[in-house]
């Protein structure tokens, strides 16, 4: 049977008159887009990711802006029910059509479906919207509100009069955060159209899945909207089968749930443990057709008491999987600028570095649909967040309601998606309340306060998507549990900041234990190439205003510089600075999840903080700004290896702590070797160790087979820290059984600035395989870091390596954006350095 269409879309995205009641700047702008952007283009403004331009810019945000375009519509476009569908308005406006009101917007997480049924005229009409100045309202509103909400200033650095951003719901770090420029952008972002319906319009399509021994029952729950009461035709089709239905709808909202059955299911994994096949699910409502890619997985949290307090582990297809990965902010500070391809980049590089899960975190946004559709396909797992981040937010009436609304919805929309595993209430909401003086003077009130919000959150979820796991927060060490959880490690997930922002050794990430390490971070700055886009060669300085606005947590510069001169000899120049913050980043985070990982079954995940920029900025992440790996990136492919070897220090002759790992400061007695096996499958590795001299020449220490079961880590190898000449590091290498090389890692019981390193002279050539370039690196001396790079876009298949005599590495380079280049292109602009460069 075939539904008639009269279902049609009209595409109001396009140019826009952009103006201000209180400026004469008249200029065109780009819908879905931004006035930053706009206004980027017509050269109003200077580029604010430029040196100290943030605060050239800052008049935009606090200025009202309009926006107006005339669109012509044909009588076939208007002859049913209107919807003016507006996806996300950033953020306080009134929408006029045809010069009357239709709606006020509040709230840029909340999708505006706009019944504007007989107020669109064949011809031409006109859709406007004026912004109100956001920073301006939300201080309005914090200013009328019975007692005090305090919101985080300290992230707001140079010199801005700070934003109530409690008070109004857009993403948190608009306003700056300790990685963000304060942009506050205006606009107007995803799908703009006019729809018309004949009597009833689709609101979302939810799946659950519920997993049979060689089936899966689908529960498809359609949301309608019908404009009167009346009846409409509904189909689905799903591997090639359909349900059609005639449906009876009431005025409002209607919910239709169909089932079926999908046979000899193939399942879904997240990446590395097979394959993300996807069933497109087509909903068809008389012409309205919407698709959905469903992957089959059958995904559990499991938080049940255990011999060490509570487990906190996510069961995929009935295995235990470690989560393996990082944290997610939104992709620019101007909207505009985040594109599909952005993202597929993004996210691509965060697959090719083994990792299986990213964390969206809450003081960013829910991303557009496409973003999830990729982590679909890409097999990442999301464990996302509320929009809500590091302060308290009012509990009255209306703003509950308004985040009623927008979480229903946003639910609503998502819960199809195979790669959403959680739903997390907000980023350390419930740890600010012991951040600010208001809060802390006054607990009971902020208490009760957050757990209204909090506990509708919970409610929501139980509600709308009842297979999902909700944890209130994170971190967080359980329901109704507002205990500290930046450093209990028995239960839940923990935030580990004690190494960055209380300036801890490397070595204190081996006195936690966590469950699921869920944020933790050491800066570096942002690699040299992208500092040459805001710094001018008399800024590239750490210590210069450029650099320090490039830089947005207190005190950063000098604990990424101090930090060296307790791993590393003091760097010569400005550009081995730069390297030498992204190698002991490296370190730091290598160190953590090395350690942690080994701890597998008891810690079952680890995501650093953070994978990606908002703009260029000395930060957390991996990537830099525009997607290019940070010597992060590279170790992360490493140290989240599936098959991994790592080397745990121990301490067997001092008091340990409570379950048996290293006291901080403790010189260790031993050097125990642990093989990680994240698979499914029993594996056998042939591990090879070496002491090698820091000058050249080595010793074999270990060799032998070792079989590890499936998702275990288990000790292999131990050796007396004493067996270690002063000048030697272990260097180590595990194959399969076939003797392919599955990965090296090494170990350095001092701090390199402890060696006397030797300038090793590196050797390179290229060749072309199989369409791809391959760079071959030797040398003549034990060389660490190794680091390749060329000026075009894309990554090796890996770097910061170790190079001993005598062993040649072949880095394979991909690259990005689908680019195609050839090994002549990038030979052009190679550059190999490593650590005695900087010594
Ligand atoms: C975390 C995050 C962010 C912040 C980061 C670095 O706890 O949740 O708030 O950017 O720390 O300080």
């Amino acid at each position: 049977m075939s539904i008639p269409a009269t279902y049609s879309a009209l595409d109001l995205a396009g140019s826009f008159a952009l103006t201000s009641p209180t400026s004469d700047i008249a200029v065109p702008l780009t819908l879905p887009g931004d006035v930053h952007a706009a206004l980027l283009a017509a050269d109003k403004i200077p580029d604010p990711y430029y040196g100290e331009n943030e605060k050239q810019v800052m008049w935009v945000n606090e200025t009202a802006w309009s926006v107006e375009r005339s669109f012509s519509a044909s009588a076939a476009d208007i002859d049913g029910y209107l919807t003016l569908t507006l996806a996300e308005v950033d953020c306080i406006a009134t929408i006029s059509l045809n010069g009357e009101v239709v709606a006020e917007t509040q709230n840029s997480f909340l999708r505006n479906d706009i019944d504007v049924t007989g107020k669109v005229r064949a011809g031409d009409n006109t859709l406007r919207i004026d912004f109100a100045i956001a920073p301006d309202v939300a201080k309005a509103r914090a200013d009328a509100h019975p007692f005090p909400i305090p919101f985080t200033k300290n992230y707001q650095t140079n010199g801005l009069k700070g934003i109530h951003m409690n008070f109004i719901r857009k993403a948190a770090c608009h306003a700056g955060w300790d990685w963000g420029i304060c942009i506050m952008p205006i606009g107007v972002y995803g799908t703009m159209s006019l729809r018309k319906s004949r009597l009833a319009r689709q609101e979302s399509v939810q799946v659950d899945q519920a997993h049979g021994s060689n089936s899966v029952e689908l529960s498809i729950k359609t949301r309608l909207f019908a404009f009167a009461h009346g009846e409409v035709e509904l189909e689905h089709t799903i591997d090639g089968q359909t349900i059609t239905d005639k449906v009876v709808v009431n005025k409002g909202e209607n919910v239709v749930t169909h089932n079926l059955t999908i046979k000899n299911p193939k399942l879904w994994w997240p990446a590395g443990q097979g394959e993300q096949p996807l069933y497109e699910l087509v909903t068809n409502l008389e012409g309205e057709k919407t698709t959905r890619q469903i992957g089959l997985r059958k995904l559990e949290w499991i938080v049940e008491p255990d011999e060490i307090d509570h487990t906190f582990k996510c069961r995929i297809n009935g295995r235990d999987i470690s989560m393996l990965g990082a944290n997610w902010i939104p992709a620019d500070a101007i909207p505009s600028r985040i594109t599909p391809d952005v993202i597929r980049d993004l996210l691509g590089s965060a697959k090719a570095a083994n990792m299986n899960m990213l964390r969206i975190w809450g003081g960013g946004q829910y991303e557009p649909d496409y973003f999830y559709e990729m982590c679909d396909e890409l097999g990442i797992l999301l464990w996302h967040d509320f929009m809500f981040a590091c302060m308290s937010y009012p509990s009255d009436r209306p703003f509950l309601d308004n985040v009623r609304a927008e979480i229903t919805q946003q639910v609503r929309r998502l819960s199809h998606h195979a790669s959403i595993a959680l739903w997390c209430g907000d980023n350390e909401v419930i740890g600010s309340l012991s951040w600010y003086p208001e809060t802390k003077a006054a607990p009971e009130r902020y208490v009760a306060n957050y757990d209204r919000l909090n506990s509708m959150l919970g409610n929501i979820v139980e509600d709308e998507d009842p297979a999902r796991r909700f944890w209130p927060s994170s971190p967080s060490m359980g329901y109704l549990d507002f205990s500290d959880g930046w450093h209990a490690d028995t239960r839940g997930d923990t935030h580990y900041w004690d190494v960055w922002h209380s300036a801890k050794s490397f070595e204190a990430y081996r006195t936690v234990n966590p469950r699921f390490a869920s944020e933790f971070g050491f800066q570096s700055f942002t690699s040299m190439n992208i500092i040459e886009t805001f710094a001018e060669p008399k800024d590239r300085n750490p210590s210069s205003p450029v650099m320090e606005n490039h830089q947005r947590n207190d005190g950063g510069n000098a604990r990424i510089l101090e930090t060296m001169t307790r791993y590393f000899r003091f760097p010569r120049d400005f550009d081995q600075m730069v390297f030498l913050s992204q190698i002991q980043q490296g370190l730091a985070i290598k160190t953590a999840i090395e350690y942690w990982r080994s701890t597998k079954p008891r810690c079952m995940g680890t995501l650093f903080w953070q994978i990606n920029d908002i703009w260029p900025v000395a930060s957390w992440s991996s990537l830099d700004y525009g997607g290019q790996w940070k010597l992060l990136q590279y170790m992360a492919k490493r140290f989240f290896l599936p098959v991994n070897v790592v080397a745990v220090p121990v301490h067997d002759d001092v008091q340990t702590n409570s379950r048996g790992t290293p006291v901080e400061g403790a010189e260790p007695t031993s050097i125990v070797l642990r093989a990680i096996n994240d698979t499914g499958a029993p594996t056998s590795i042939a591990l090879d160790v070496r002491a090698v001299k820091i000058g050249g020449g080595d010793r074999v220490v270990f060799s032998g087979n070792c079989a590890v079961g499936p998702d275990a880590a288990i000790e292999v190898s131990k050796l007396a820290a004493a067996d270690l000449a002063a000048d030697e590091f272990l260097f180590f290498s595990w194959r399969d059984a076939k003797g392919n090389l599955l990965g090296e890692n090494d170990y350095f019981p001092k701090p390199y600035k402890a060696y006397e390193l030797v300038s090793p002279t590196i050797t390179s050539a290229w060749s072309d395989r199989d369409g791809q370039p391959v760079l071959t690196l030797s040398s003549d001396k034990p060389a660490l870091f190794v680091t390749a790079t060329v000026d075009l876009p894309g990554y090796f298949s890996d770097n910061a390596i170790t190079l001993l005599p005598g062993r040649t590495t072949e880095l394979v380079f991909t690259p990005r954006h689908g680019a195609t280049v050839s090994s002549t292109d990038l030979a052009k602009s190679l550059k190999v350095r490593n650590l005695a460069e900087t010594f």
